[in-house]
């Protein structure tokens, strides 16, 4: 059965509610991880007035007994705590008052196409489902598969590379997991402590010029078997997955794997990683060009993908829209948002790429019980003569 997550909630309503779906019995779980991982998508420089209001807790109502899963459905509850101040306007159900609606559609955002679609003529009856506070709960049920992958010794991390017109310094080598330990201190998590500094600069100026920005972030996971994913159909090619899952997060439009675009301009023996052998190492590359994925499957070497996100469409000083009930001319709607969420959408990034990854990792080994799993793991590992790194 394929590992599902599935989300439901709007933005001001009560809460978000998040179920996974196929993860084996016996996971022991860590509930402070799952709100560790919650607190560090509210983080980064560039927030708005909203992250003020929330701290967001996963309150666990199915699925796992005294800290272990039970193999069926996990259900993750999270509150809304500004639904406080929306209690009328997202009241599930009919209330006395007026609630005024939503005319005014933002360009780059849901609310034309959404209305035109499900047949509304209130803009907030889209943008509440479409807004990124929905990543809350993919964080959340991210927060399992990533336990359950640290259970099978890999680990996912993110950082950011690049934020509007300011990229990290190139490095050296790509990082290494033991890198990332302070990444989440850092106001933009960038490991490149000069170019955080230019990043807040520019986050500051823009956002005082009433702009929102962009910027890209790369996750990174390690420890990975080789041969999760297939080339024998297109379904089956993680690298498919994987661009579908990021460019899924709001605001995406761009996925790379391993060096990505930069691949096209570079001659065939600048773009491959070239393979040895030794008897202590196995087989082994000296590069990571292809970020860890070749026929659409692990390589085995970290797996790299970066996310690249355009500027959020709500914004103080709003584009030209037209108002959808009188069909005039009208600025586009101007609500409290956030001027900058690529530190956070690292951290979803990082979800998704656990979710995809997790759900590889059930497909090729199966298993009721955790330790299931990890046995057709080590059987594997020890048939292809593989030594985890
Ligand atoms: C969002 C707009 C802002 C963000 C929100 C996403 O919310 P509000 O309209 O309430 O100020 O803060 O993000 C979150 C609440 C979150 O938890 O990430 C949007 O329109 O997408």
């Amino acid at each position: 059965m394929p590992l599902k997550l599935i989300t439901a909630g709007e933005s001001h309503g009560p809460g978000l509610t998040c179920i996974v779906e196929g993860l084996p019995a016996g996971l022991e779980l860590d509930p402070e991880g799952i709100d560790r991982d919650m607190a560090r998508r509210q983080l980064g420089h560039g927030r708005g007035g909203r992250m003020k209001i929330e701290t967001d807790r996963a309150f666990t109502t199915a699925g796992v007994r005294h800290g272990r899963t039970l193999g069926g459905p996990i259900a993750l509850q999270i509150a809304n705590r500004d639904y406080a101040n929306w209690e009328e306007r997202m009241n599930p159900w009919p209330v006395e008052a007026q609630v005024p609606e939503v005319h005014l559609p933002r360009p780059g955002h849901a609310d034309l196409v959404g209305v035109w679609k499900y047949g509304f003529g209130d803009v907030r009856n889209v943008l509440e489902r479409a807004s990124a506070r929905e990543t809350a709960a993919r964080v959340a049920g991210g927060a399992l598969c990533r336990q359950f992958l640290a259970a099978l010794g890999v680990e996912v991390r993110s950082h950011v590379t690049q934020i509007g017109t300011v990229h990290a310094g190139t490095r050296e080598a790509a990082p290494a997991l033991g890198d990332f330990d302070g990444v989440d201190e850092d106001p933009v998590r960038c490991l490149d402590p000069e170019a955080s500094r230019a990043m807040v600069q520019h986050i500051n100026v823009q956002r005082k010029a009433n702009e929102s920005i962009g910027g890209v972030f790369e996750v990174i996971a390690y420890g990975l078997v080789p041969g999760l994913g297939s080339h024998v159909s297109w379904e089956s090619r993680l690298d498919g997955r994987i661009a579908g899952a990021i460019c899924s997060i709001q605001a995406v439009k761009g996925a790379a794997l391993g060096d990505g675009w930069d691949l096209a301009a570079r001659p065939g023996s600048q773009a491959h990683d070239e393979i040895f052998y030794s008897d202590e190492r196995g087989y082994f590359r000296e590069t990571n060009r292809s970020g860890g994925l070749e026929g659409g499957m692990t390589t085995g070497e970290p797996l790299v993908v970066r996310g690249a996100m355009k500027p959020l469409p709500t914004l103080t000083q709003p584009l030209q829209s037209v108002d959808i009930a009188t069909r005039e001319p009208a600025q586009a709607l101007r609500e409290r948002t956030d001027s900058c969420t690529v530190p956070a959408a690292g951290v979803v990034g990082e979800a998704m790429l656990a979710y995809v990854l997790a759900d590889a990792y059930r497909e090729k080994f199966g298993g009721d019980h955790v330790d299931d799993v990890r046995a057709a793991v080590a059987a594997y590992c020890e048939r292809i003569g593989w030594r985890p790194r």
